[in-house]
């Protein structure tokens, strides 16, 4: 499950993309390894661990991951080719979700490539670099339907009509993300794995002054977001980057104060971005390892299960569910139990976020 960066070049997505990698100059417990020079994999924020550390005090902690993908380069002409465009379009095609980063500072010093700060035309830039390529990609797709309706069959002929009035659509300017679903559409979309079809989180970057008193364009991108029914995180990356230097907790604490925050607004980003992708945690706790697991939302027992291996799910007989408020209410596992609040679940078990999982299982 990966998050891709977008936008402008020199709006702040590398300083953001080694913002998230300095998480662990926050906390030893949020670690970030580089898998390549643009993808890393950063932690999951979750004050849920703190407070399971305290009470089960294991020997150690791992918290739910992401990986974010710094997708450099995307310019005018993007899908033409523009500036090595298809690379960076094939890298966001490998992405489930997009971090679109827009400018919204003033800076003599940093050029911008389109010469003014316009952080909505800026959007649209992209946007139609990416709509670009996905006609491009529903042409094919159109093409290839075509060929079956002459069975006359009616759901080949519904599935070409359907792609038919997809491509329009996003002629016209529009993202596939937007364009109205039904039980029939839904499976035809999404298997042709279009660009604009993907969630997309907006980053207003920020300067200091904005993050205190805002800024004219913070509520132009809100109203906008709101149309696409997307969130929004503003954040001043330069600043988080330049507190990640300072060496004591004390001081980036003294900082982040200074700018009226409790964290770090790239933390508000991570767990955006990992509700952006539709996952959620459980838990597993033991003396040897508390840790957080990453499943999608809706998942059932067993494939929960799965995720720790794959015997588990295969050999799933059940599993016993704490919810987290009553782990932390009644203090341990054995508690929980006396007071009879230890659930046991069988196959067709959804998960909930935060319950505490264990599985029964035999190979
Ligand atoms: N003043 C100011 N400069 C920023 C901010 N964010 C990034 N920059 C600077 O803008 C330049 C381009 O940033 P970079 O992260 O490399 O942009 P990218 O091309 O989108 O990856 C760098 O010199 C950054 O230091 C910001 O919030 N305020
Ligand atoms: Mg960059």
């Amino acid at each position: 499950m990966k998050c891709g960066i977008v936008g402008l070049p020199n709006v702040g997505k590398s300083t953001l993309f080694n913002c998230l990698s300095n998480a662990k100059a926050q906390s030893a417990n949020y670690p970030f390894c580089t898998i390549e020079p643009n993808i890393g994999t950063v932690s999951v924020p979750d004050e849920r661990l703190f407070e399971l550390e305290k009470l089960v005090k294991p020997e150690r902690v791992l918290p739910a991951v992401v990986e974010i993908v710094d997708i450099a380069g995307l310019v005018k002409g993007a899908s033409k080719g523009e500036g090595l465009g298809n690379k960076f379009l094939a890298n966001i095609r490998e992405c489930e979700a997009i971090i679109h980063v827009l400018r919204c500072f003033e800076d003599g010093n940093i050029v911008h490539v389109e010469g003014t700060v316009d952080p909505l035309r800026d959007k649209e830039i992209i946007d139609i670099e990416l709509q670009l390529k996905d006609i491009e990609t529903l042409a094919k797709a159109v093409e290839k339907a075509k060929k079956f309706i002459k069975s006359g069959k009616k759901d080949d002929v519904m599935t070409y009509e359907t792609l038919l009035n997809l491509q329009k659509f996003v002629e016209e300017g529009q993202n596939a993300r937007e364009f109205p679903l039904d039980d029939f559409s839904t499976p035809i979309i999404s298997e042709v794995h279009l660009l604009t079809n993907k969630p997309v989180l907006y980053v207003c970057n920020v300067d200091e002054n904005s993050i205190k008193n805002g800024n004219e364009w913070i509520g132009k991108i809100e109203e906008m977001a709101k149309k696409e029914n997307a969130e929004v995180v503003v954040l001043a990356a330069q600043i988080e980057a330049d507190i990640n230097e300072l060496d004591t907790f004390e001081e980036r604490e003294m900082f982040l104060d200074e700018l009226g925050l409790t964290e770090p607004g790239v933390n508000r980003l991570i767990r955006k971005a990992y509700d952006l992708l539709h996952l959620q945690t459980y838990f597993t706790a033991g003396v040897k390892e508390v840790r957080a697991w990453t499943i999608g939302k809706g998942w059932t027992a067993p494939q929960a299960a799965g995720v720790i291996h794959t015997d588990f799910e295969k050999g799933f007989i059940r599993a016993e569910v704490i919810k987290y408020e009553d782990f932390i209410k009644f203090g341990s596992e054995a508690k929980v139990k006396e007071a009879g609040k230890m659930g046991v679940e069988g196959k067709e078990y959804i998960v909930q976020d935060g319950d505490m999982m264990n599985f029964r299982f035999n190979v």
